[in-house]
């Protein structure tokens, strides 16, 4: 069975939103394109699901501005812009995205004590999410992973998804994707390659 988990296509990480990367965008009709002719048997999505008090908004620490590296749960923890608010249309979908073929959505980040870039479990890796259970149920063997923002939420899931899915072949596309910070883009790839992630493009799928 192959799964594709799309991370993160929310208006918060496009253009006008309260953290957005550049181009965030543009992954929508790549993803759209995925989600239609990508063959995939399973369609996933997070979304980024912040309380107004989250402890990883700088907001919420006195004298610290976004961006600024800080402490959240005695752990070293960027400071970013209020985000993502439940509820808040920066939490909603990109309207564009074809978020009716998803199978599955998995909300993340909603404990104030802790952030959660991977769509499977919080960063300290003390709870997970339904996603790994979910994937698994499916019989899934495959999982393409995309989105926003590669240097972030994408890594860290296909990270954990190498991990917590032993035995699933895991593919990050990267067209369908976009990132924060251009150095920390390169690092992440190397990463996830590093990590056994195949690294792809969506032409490659779509030829399939
Ligand atoms: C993300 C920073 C904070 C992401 C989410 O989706 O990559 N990055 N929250
Ligand atoms: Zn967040």
């Amino acid at each position: 069975m192959k799964a594709l988990l799309l991370v993160d296509i929310q208006n918060g990480f496009c253009p006008g939103g309260n953290l957005a990367v550049a181009h965030g965008d543009e992954v929508v009709p790549v993803a759209n394109r995925l989600i239609a002719d990508g063959g995939y048997d399973v369609i996933t999505a997070s979304q980024d699901w912040h309380p107004a008090n989250h402890g990883s908004f700088a907001s919420q620490h006195p004298g610290k501005k976004p961006f600024d590296m800080g402490e959240l749960s005695g752990q070293p923890q960027v400071m970013w812009p209020d985000h993502c608010v439940q509820g808040t249309p920066d939490a909603e979908f990109h309207p564009d995205l074809d978020i009716d073929a998803v199978d599955y959505i998995q909300q993340k980040g909603e404990n104030p004590a802790v952030d959660s870039y991977s769509a499977f479990r919080d960063n300290d890796h003390a709870a997970l999410t339904g996603l790994a259970g979910y994937l698994r149920a499916q019989q899934v063997t495959e999982l393409d992973v995309c989105g926003l923002a590669t240097d972030y939420c994408v890594k860290f899931s296909a990270l954990d998804a190498v991990d917590m899915l032993p035995g699933v072949k895991v593919r990050f596309v990267e067209d369908a994707s976009r990132g924060i910070d251009p150095e920390g883009i390169k690092a992440a790839i190397a990463e996830m390659r590093a990590k056994g992630v195949e690294i792809v493009k969506s032409a490659d799928i779509l030829a399939d």
